[in-house]
């Protein structure tokens, strides 16, 4: 058997997790158009009887505004250690510039690397041909693919091109595992997908997902959830005129726990404020974004 550890890393908003949920034809990371969706290292792992691939999804690398991007950071740059292969995503349908630059200078592995020029249907052949020319300068031994993460095109190529590199090796996980992440972590994040979709601006980068309360034995389900904001001001836009935001995002969030749980749910969302909770360490560890010791 064939298996090893693969992590996917590259500039927020590229399609990493997109990548990884295509990989695995799960949803196990949450999606969105907005940058700096992916908080946290997120496991998939891709079963088939000859080879366990255990992916990681990690936060978009970018220079931090505040503590909590920090912390992003730190966890993509340590999902490289121990790696058999590595992923690096980038997006065709932007200029290379300052900001790879950036992400390239912290990202040093000796690791068999693939090189994912992604979203290549929004843009040129010219413009994927400079950006592949400008990689295989940067790195002439990686492997270079043309994807479309969104519809899956060259995903398979992916795949097997990593299994050509992956060293004989143990399954890791069960078969019937495809992420690491408990069911709780995964509601907050399905909330916070559906917040970061019907919240504009500034707000989603302000968003935290608490989980208050699940009584498990009640039918349905019952479950109360506070979406965190950082400022008094934000409150009111979550919540929008009349309760409009927040029952909007409650009714999408519900539908998909019930899918994640194969149970009916009754969801109950608050609003609070967690002054700049962003660059306080006591919250980041509270609701997950740092090691509690
Ligand atoms: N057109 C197009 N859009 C894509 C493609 N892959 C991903 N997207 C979109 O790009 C946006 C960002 O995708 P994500 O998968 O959340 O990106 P990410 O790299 O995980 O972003 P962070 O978690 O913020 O670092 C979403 O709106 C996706 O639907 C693609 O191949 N083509
Ligand atoms: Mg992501």
């Amino acid at each position: 058997m064939k298996s090893g550890f693969v992590s996917i890393i590259g500039r927020p908003n590229v399609g990493k997790s997109t990548l990884l949920n295509k990989i695995l034809d799960k949803k196990v990371s949450i999606v969105s158009e907005k940058a700096q969706t992916t908080r946290n290292n997120i496991k998939g792992i891709y079963h088939r009887d000859d080879v366990q691939i255990v992916f990681v999804d990690t936060p978009g690398i970018h220079k931090p505004h505040a503590k909590l991007g920090e912390e992003m950071d730190k966890m993509a740059y340590a999902s490289l250690e121990e790696i058999d292969a590595l992923i690096l995503v980038v997006d065709a349908s932007k200029k290379f510039g300052a900001g790879d630059t950036f992400l390239l200078e912290k990202v040093n592995v000796d690791v068999p690397l693939f090189i994912i020029i992604n979203k290549i249907d929004l843009a040129t052949i010219v413009e994927v041909n400079e950006l592949k020319m400008i990689y295989t300068e940067k790195f002439p031994k990686a492997k270079i693919i043309e994807c479309v993460a969104l519809e899956g095109f060259n995903v398979d190529t992916l795949i097997e091109e990593i299994i050509k590199v992956l060293p004989e090796g143990p399954a890791y996980y069960e078969k019937e595992t495809i992420t690491d992440q408990d069911e709780i972590f995964q509601m907050k994040e399905i909330i916070r997908e559906k917040a970061l979709r019907i919240l504009r601006d500034e707000v989603p980068h302000s968003i935290a997902v608490y989980m208050d309360h699940i009584d498990w034995d009640s039918s349905p389900i019952e479950i109360k959830a506070s979406i965190i904001v950082e400022k008094e001001s934000q409150k009111g836009i979550v919540i929008g005129k009349g309760g409009k935001k927040i029952k909007e995002i409650g009714s999408l969030a519900r539908k998909d726990i019930e899918s994640l749980l194969h149970k009916h749910v009754f969801l109950e969302l608050f609003v609070k404020v967690r002054e700049d909770w962003r660059n306080e360490e006591t919250y980041l560890k509270e609701f997950g974004y740092k090691n509690k010791n």
